[in-house]
């Protein structure tokens, strides 16, 4: 093989092996077709083969070309919309040849199922033909060019058909005498079949250099979201099926860098090599600890590869100097004030280590600008009115965020609202904490309320004290908030008040307010404060049961870093483990006062939650009953 064939090869093999969840997609594709075969399903059988193999096909060919790196679920629902109609052709294909076949020579030896294996070699060149022409055929430039096929390139489609072949006649064994390794015989088939079309589109690409230029950019910036500490199998799950496009931090550096630069995101990227890439900016967020471990094995791989990384965010705020130790700069604080001196200071070459964030009131300006621009889904994802917290409590990492004095004027907010509300009617403020002032949140909810949309969002109770506030609330279309409640003895002892504390006495009060205005709860407790002792299970489960809130979030004090919780109880010698994967408030990391060890660690911890759910909360009598209906049957 030439080394441009080789190229093209490992380059297919590599594209693959990044998103073998579309193998694994075409592999159930086949397999529920064969064996759940029935007359009834062969229509959606057919309409989910159009929308799979028109998404795939098409972002495959975008990823080979440069104008993705990764696959993205937006990109993915265009390229049905675009490509839906070849894709049919090419489905209706094989079904045609075997009509053909079983007319001329009227035998069932060309069985579906054979022309299926076999003829896929074929069927996936064609495609590759097809869709990298009707893709980038307008930029082709020299459209006489053809794509110079040889002999190295029929070797390997013969390699393929034979593998395929040989795939055929396993499967046709192992169907007999071993059905479970089934699966495994149909992932090598399809692996075989997309491999085959990204090998071809690779091959064309390669005949047309100038359509990969068009997406080779001289100032690349790549923002990194890395995965957060918690299981891969959830990670997994929001790669698939949340369409979270874009995080807070990624939308603000798009809007502050100068359109001089090309941005790529990597956000719920189950990450692979390729993605790595010297010469770029490459901008890492770790805005919670349990990121970290990630974030830094991504910082210095970039860093390795010939990129320079700069981190920010609240762990990094935190720790700027370990961070260091894997990266080349750490912008402390909010990148609103200070994200356009790093570029310049990159462009010249003089990058500082540390860069310190300074806020004023127009933080807000330009994101809001360059946001009214995006579309509904992205902006949805993207409301807030302040980044702080007017708390400080002990045991919240909160208290770093430093943009408090600055809220978002309340008109910009209903802008973006407004313009959120032409593709969606529901929302969740980012904030930490909604409530500010009383004055400003009136004011926003009056202007709300004609657009009638639902939102959501985090808050202290003071958002309940002032009833017409309460009123505006859910006139404005608040459906649930998130609530805190600090169950901790003696809370109406002023030794120990926070601020926040002093409201124990009467959560019960307040939040049977809220729920009087239909407005739901969904309370988030905290345990294992020093004061809490065995006891404060069975407090929380009589105040829970009291409350009804929805639903409850509860977890485990956490000595988060830039808390000062964290701060007093370092040098205490009470923390277990510094293996930031772990902050993630499900585990615990510090040696409690009272409360046993075990009482906060799997399994007793995780029963207590499920108990509690199932008794206390109002969803959770209907998940109850599901269980006893489910255990009866
Ligand atoms: C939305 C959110 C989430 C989302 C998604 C988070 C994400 N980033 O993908 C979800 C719901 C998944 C989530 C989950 C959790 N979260 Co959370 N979350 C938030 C929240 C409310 C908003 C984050 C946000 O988008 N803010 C808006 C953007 C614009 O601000 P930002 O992210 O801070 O970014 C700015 C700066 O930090 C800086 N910056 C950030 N990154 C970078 C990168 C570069 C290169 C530069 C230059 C600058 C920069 O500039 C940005 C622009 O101003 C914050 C609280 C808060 N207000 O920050 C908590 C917060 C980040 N979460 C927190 C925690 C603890 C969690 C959990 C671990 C546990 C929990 N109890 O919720 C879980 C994770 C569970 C798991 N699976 O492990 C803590 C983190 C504390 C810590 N030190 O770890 C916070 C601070 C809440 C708190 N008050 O304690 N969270
Ligand atoms: S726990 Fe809630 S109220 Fe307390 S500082 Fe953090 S965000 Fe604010």
């Amino acid at each position: 093989m030439t080394e441009h064939r080789k190229n093209s090869l490992t380059q297919a093999v590599d594209i693959l092996n990044a998103n073998l969840i579309f193998v694994t997609g075409a592999a159930i594709l086949e397999i529920g077709m064969y064996f759940y075969g029935h007359w009834m399903l062969i229509l959606p059988a057919f309409i989910g083969k159009i929308i799979f193999y028109s998404a795939v096909y098409g972002m495959l060919a975008e990823i080979a070309s440069g104008e993705s790196i990764v696959s993205d679920p937006v990109r993915l629902s265009v390229n049905v919309k675009y490509y839906r109609k070849t894709t049919v052709f090419i489905i209706m294909l094989p079904l045609i040849t075997h009509f053909l076949l079983f007319v001329l020579f009227s035998t069932a030896t060309f069985s579906l199922i054979l022309i299926n294996w076999v003829g896929m070699v074929f069927f996936s060149t064609f495609s590759a033909f097809i869709f990298t022409h009707q893709k980038y055929g307008k930029n082709m430039q020299k459209a006489d060019r053809k794509a110079q096929m040889g002999f190295s390139d029929a070797a390997f489609l013969a390699g393929s058909l034979t593998l395929s072949l040989g795939g055929f006649f396993l499967y046709k064994n192992v169907e007999t005498f071993a059905p479970q390794f089934a699966g495994v015989v149909y992932f090598l088939h399809a692996y075989i079949a997309l491999l085959v079309y990204v090998y071809i589109v690779c091959r064309v690409l390669d005949a047309h250099p100038e359509i990969r230029q068009q997406y080779t950019f001289e100032r690349e910036i790549y923002l990194v979201n890395p995965r957060d500490g918690g299981r891969i199998i959830f990670h997994w799950a929001s790669v698939l099926f949340i369409r979270t496009s874009q995080p807070g931090w990624i939308t603000v550096i798009r809007s502050l860098t100068p359109e001089s630069y090309h941005i790529r995101v990597f956000t719920r990227v189950a990450w692979h090599r390729r993605y790595y890439a010297p010469g770029k900016l490459v901008g890492i967020t770790c805005s919670m600890s349990n990121m970290s471990p990630a974030a830094y094995k991504l910082a210095k791989e970039f860093k390795r590869q010939g990129s320079t990384v700069v981190m920010g965010g609240l762990h990094i705020q935190a720790f700027p100097d370990e961070a260091l130790e894997y990266c080349d700069s750490v912008v402390i604080g909010e990148a609103e004030g200070v994200w356009g001196q790093v570029l310049k200071d990159y462009e010249n070459n003089c990058l500082q280590q540390k860069y310190y964030s300074h806020m004023d009131e127009n933080i807000y300006k330009d994101v809001h600008a360059y946001q009214m621009n995006l579309s509904p889904s992205i902006i949805r994802e993207n409301i807030l009115t302040n980044k702080g917290c007017k708390y400080q409590c002990y045991f919240c990492a909160a208290k770093n965020l430093n943009t408090l004095p600055y809220v978002k004027p309340a008109g910009e907010v209903v802008e973006l609202v407004q313009r959120m509300a032409e593709g969606h009617d529901k929302f969740t403020f980012l904030d930490n904490n909604l409530y500010t002032t009383p004055e400003y949140l009136k004011d926003l909810f009056q202007r709300l309320k004609p657009l009638k949309i639902k939102w959501l969002a985090a808050s202290t109770l003071e958002i309940a004290e002032d009833d017409e506030l309460l009123t505006l609330a859910k006139e404005s279309g608040c459906k649930l908030l998130y609530l805190g409640y600090e169950l901790v003895p003696n809370a109406n002892d002023s030794s120990q008040n926070e601020g926040k504390l002093s409201k124990v006495p009467e959560y019960l009060t307040i939040s049977r307010k809220i729920h009087k205005k239909g407005i739901s709860i969904r309370a988030h407790y905290i345990m294992g404060f020093d004061i809490q002792g065995v006891r404060a299970f069975w407090d929380l489960f009589v105040f829970n049961f009291r409350l009804r809130p929805l639903f409850n979030g509860i977890f485990i004090l956490t000595p988060l870093p830039g808390s000062p919780f964290f701060r007093d109880v370092l040098p205490q010698n009470r923390i277990t483990t510094l293996n930031w994967r772990n902050y993630d408030t499900g585990t615990l990391v510090f040696k409690p006062k009272k409360i046993p060890d075990f009482m906060l660690k799997k399994p007793l911890f995780s029963l207590y939650i499920i108990i509690l759910f199932i008794f206390t909360t109002r969803f959770g009598w209907v998940m109850g009953l599901l269980l006893i209906l489910f255990g009866f049957f």
